[in-house]
């Protein structure tokens, strides 16, 4: 049985629910942590001692850490798709994914807790504007890229769309003014027509504003 355990409105967690579902793999999914709670339960922590959604369960084995778990999913179910076998494919995938996080995905998630989890009396417009203004430039880097390709790692889906591409349901509804990227937006509108990233990553995030804590 493949499990994923994972709150939905987690980014994270979206990651590999996104990845599952272009599979077209039946999973079940639990969802932990957040309101749910579970992350400190004696079963639960054994299989991931970091106490973190997403976790994914696939028989006896056990991963965590989002882009592991894409990478995983992406391999073992469906090579050739979104794992790609030409190496040269895959090492443009993986690089992506590898920028995404060392890069992108903090000033997109900070952005996020700054303009939505934290309450409106508390925002920092300043700070606001500074993480924007970085996470803009990412964005832009990017924008450059897709208007050569349509996507990242070339003509078509692969695990690379997926960390960059998680982020962009949240930054295209921040309360933010967002400048004109109309290659990223190309690329976002052919995601948004996709069934399992309409289903697991357009997902609203309501619960979470203005909820520094559970
Ligand atoms: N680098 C990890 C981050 C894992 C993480 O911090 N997950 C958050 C959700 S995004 C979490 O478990 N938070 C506790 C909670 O949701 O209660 C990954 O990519 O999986």
């Amino acid at each position: 049985m493949l499990t994923l355990y994972g709150r939905g409105t987690s980014d994270n967690v979206q990651k590999a629910l996104w990845a599952l579902g272009e599979t077209g793999q039946r999973f079940e999914h639990v969802p932990l942590g957040g309101s749910y709670g579970g992350l400190d339960d004696p079963d639960f922590a054994a299989m991931n001692p970091h106490r973190r959604v997403p976790t994914l369960k696939d028989g006896d084995t056990v991963v965590w850490e989002s882009d592991a778990i894409v990478r995983y999913v992406a391999a073992k179910y469906y090579c050739g798709t979104l794992w790609p076998v030409d190496v040269s494919e895959r090492s443009r995938a993986d690089q992506w994914m590898a920028w995404t996080l060392a890069h992108l995905y903090g000033d997109s998630n900070l952005l996020f807790w700054l303009t939505i989890r934290t309450p409106v009396a508390d925002q920092d417009a300043e700070r606001i504007a500074r993480v924007h203004g970085r996470l803009s430039g990412w964005y832009r880097l990017l924008d450059r890229h897709l208007s050569v390709h349509e996507y990242v790692a070339g003509e078509r889906l692969t695990m690379g769309d997926v960390p960059p591409g998680a982020t962009l349901y949240r930054y295209f509804n921040l309360p933010v003014e967002r400048e004109s990227f109309p290659h990223l937006e190309r690329w976002y509108a052919r995601l948004c027509a996709r069934p399992a990233y309409r289903k697991y990553v357009m997902v609203s995030f309501e619960e979470l504003r203005g909820r520094l804590e559970y």
